[in-house]
């Protein structure tokens, strides 16, 4: 499979699996990430997702020797449109991760280039091997940044620093990705799996509902007045104070006791 899946606990693991290409996406790749994540948010068992890649890199983004994307055209050929690649694939997979009822972390191996940086940057959590690097590669090919890449960008690391990453393309090392606050973390290679995978049992015994909305507030304060994102905020809490969660969150603070999450 091009996603292989597995589950520990209430944890599923979608890894990306064509190593030999360093997980470039296909489009068939593209269609069974997105199913993988489907049946994530569909599996009440499921409480906090893990996307990563086999092999040493994480993913090098659009596989450009696909002949979708209009490698090595004929003269007269006209070439195909590629926008219908992102409105196919790439957008239903980028509004996917963003709308999962539970956290989604992107634990990045190796290299992660073109959409597949900005697929790990549209996750909730983003951990790094050390010897990862992200690289905004579009401007080398005359694209721009896509797969959400135009609005996570300015948002998670402010316009000069987007601006940076965007027009030189140059390999940002993981490392350098966590002090400029473009990543959660950044841990020795040899970490990460373990790392990531214990990060996400933690998410998973606490109330997930509450983070994928709080996700979603975030995104929807970027576009609100201060007042309105306070009155959005009340919402969302009035909603949530009557879920099983709070009331079991609450209740075991008073009691002294661990809480039991089930909210999902
Ligand atoms: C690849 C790729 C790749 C095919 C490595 N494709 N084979 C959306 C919609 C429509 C159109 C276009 O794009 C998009 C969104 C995008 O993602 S655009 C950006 C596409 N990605 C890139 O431009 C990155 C291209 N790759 C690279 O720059 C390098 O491979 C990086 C820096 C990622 C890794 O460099 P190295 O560690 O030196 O590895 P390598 O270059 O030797 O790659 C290993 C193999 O993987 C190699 O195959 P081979 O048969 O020679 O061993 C590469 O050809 C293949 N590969 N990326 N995107």
């Amino acid at each position: 499979a091009l996603i292989e899946i597995s589950q520990d606990g209430a944890v599923r693991t979608l890894t990306l699996n064509r190593p030999a290409a360093l997980n470039a996406f296909t489009s068939s790749m593209l269609a069974q990430l997105r199913a993988g994540l489907d049946a994530a948010a569909l599996d009440a068992g499921v409480r906090c997702v893990v996307i990563t890649g086999a092999g040493r890199g994480f993913c090098a983004g659009q596989d450009l020797s696909d002949p979708l994307v209009n490698p090595n055209l004929q003269p007269g050929e006209a070439p195909k449109d590629i926008g219908h690649l992102l409105d196919a694939y790439y957008i239903p997979l980028a509004l996917r991760v963003r709308s999962m009822p539970i956290p989604v972390i992107a634990a990045v191996n190796g290299v992660a280039a073109g959409a597949g940086a900005n697929l790990a940057l549209g996750c909730d959590l983003v951990i790094a091997g050390a010897s990862a690097n992200f690289i905004q590669a579009f401007s080398k090919i005359g694209l721009i940044p896509d797969c959400g890449g135009t609005w996570l960008l300015p948002r998670l690391v402010g316009r000069a620093r987007a601006m940076q990453l965007a027009l030189l393309g140059e390999k940002l090392p993981a490392a350098e990705a966590q002090a400029m606050g473009l990543i959660y973390r950044c841990v020795p290679d040899e970490d990460l799996a373990v790392t990531a995978q214990a990060l996400a049992q933690r998410l998973s015994q606490m109330p997930v509902r509450a983070m994928a909305e709080t996700r979603g507030a975030f995104d929807a304060a970027g576009r609100l007045e201060f007042e309105d994102a306070l009155k959005l905020e009340a919402a969302l809490q009035s909603r949530l104070g009557f879920a099983d969660d709070y009331q079991e969150g609450a209740a075991a603070f008073l009691q002294k006791r661990a809480p039991k999450f089930s909210d999902r």
